[in-house]
């Protein structure tokens, strides 16, 4: 039997759906979801077969117009993540159509997408009639040479067959580059941080989770089973942190509680966690807080 393998890069404007179907692809939960834009942070690679294909899914930042560093450097990953990839499939949200930002990345793919195989995947499809469907199809497809266009709603799995099926065709032949039970390429201390960054994320309001990270300072493996795991959630300003504290603690205690079930369920274990506030009005301009994200941090980033 020939074996395939290979990175199928998910790339899109923020909230088109790309990791909520990198984690209906794997099967579990390897990327955070919100309704809120910008969520992913890094790049996150999460791993499906389907039947001799190994798939390695490459979930990316959104791509926008950057303001800030974290931005930037957001954005750069995605591009990095295609650039790398051996399939691109560009995400598009149906009921929003080609707007200034989808056509911004279709000039980028007229670079990046050179020599690559490029494919298109309306997705939300659930939001939409047919002929509104088939007539953004037509003037994407009239925009760029897609090697093919799935419909989908990577959040009711409506399509994602079809689409599993022929990136398991279409991935080079090769040996699988990961053990068959991995699901994620990541390291458990940051998916754990990034747990918890969802859980903030869906909470607070505006800005704020834009203005915060999360990171895991220690991992310890008790005798009984269970892990004991610290965490810093970083913030800009005093007023922050009372925000993220809430009243007599009730926010932070929350979000501990909801972060902590979701561990024990994705370890399979008893997770012992402990959040603490700092205070860190630079945090968006150190470099040791975007390698912990995985991102790299240039200067001129
Ligand atoms: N109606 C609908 N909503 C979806 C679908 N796929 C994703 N979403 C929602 O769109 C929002 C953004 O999804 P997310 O995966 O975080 O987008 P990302 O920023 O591209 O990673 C979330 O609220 C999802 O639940 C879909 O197929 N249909
Ligand atoms: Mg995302």
């Amino acid at each position: 039997m020939t074996t395939r393998c290979g990175f199928v890069a998910l790339i899109g404007e923020p909230n088109a759906g790309k990791s909520t179907l990198t984690n209906h692809m794997v099967g579990a939960k390897v990327s955070i979801v919100t309704h809120k834009v910008q969520t992913t942070r890094a790049r996150i690679r999460g791993v499906a077969i389907e039947g001799e294909a190994q798939l390695v899914f490459v979930d990316t930042p959104g791509l926008f117009r950057p303001r800030r560093r974290l931005d930037r450097a957001m954005v750069a990953a995605a591009w990095g993540g295609a650039a790398d990839a051996d399939i691109i499939v560009l995400l598009v949200e149906a009921h929003r159509g080609i707007t200034e930002g989808v056509e911004k990345i279709l000039e980028g793919l007229a670079d990046i997408g050179k020599g690559r195989t490029v494919a298109l995947a309306i997705n939300k499809i659930d939001r939409v009639e047919a002929p509104t469907l088939l007539a953004l199809s037509k003037s994407l497809n009239e925009r760029y040479a897609f090697a093919e266009t799935f419909m989908i709603s990577a959040e009711k799995g409506h399509g994602t067959g079809a689409l599993r099926q022929w990136l398991a065709e279409t991935l080079p032949e090769g040996p699988w580059l990961y053990p068959e039970d991995q699901i994620a390429d990541l390291p458990l201390r940051m998916i754990a941080a990034e747990i918890t960054r969802e859980k903030l994320t869906l909470r607070l309001h505006q800005e704020l989770p834009y203005q915060l990270t999360v990171e895991t300072e220690t991992w310890e493996e008790r005798k009984d089973g269970s892990a004991r795991i610290e965490q810093v959630i970083y913030v800009m300003r005093d007023g922050h942190k009372g925000i993220i504290l809430g009243k007599k603690g009730e926010t932070i205690k929350a979000v501990s509680t909801q972060a902590r079930t979701e561990l024990e369920e994705f370890l399979g274990r008893r997770v012992h966690l402990f959040l603490q506030v700092k205070v860190r009005p630079n945090w968006l301009e150190e470099s040791e807080r975007y390698s912990e994200m995985g991102l790299d941090f240039k200067d001129g980033n």
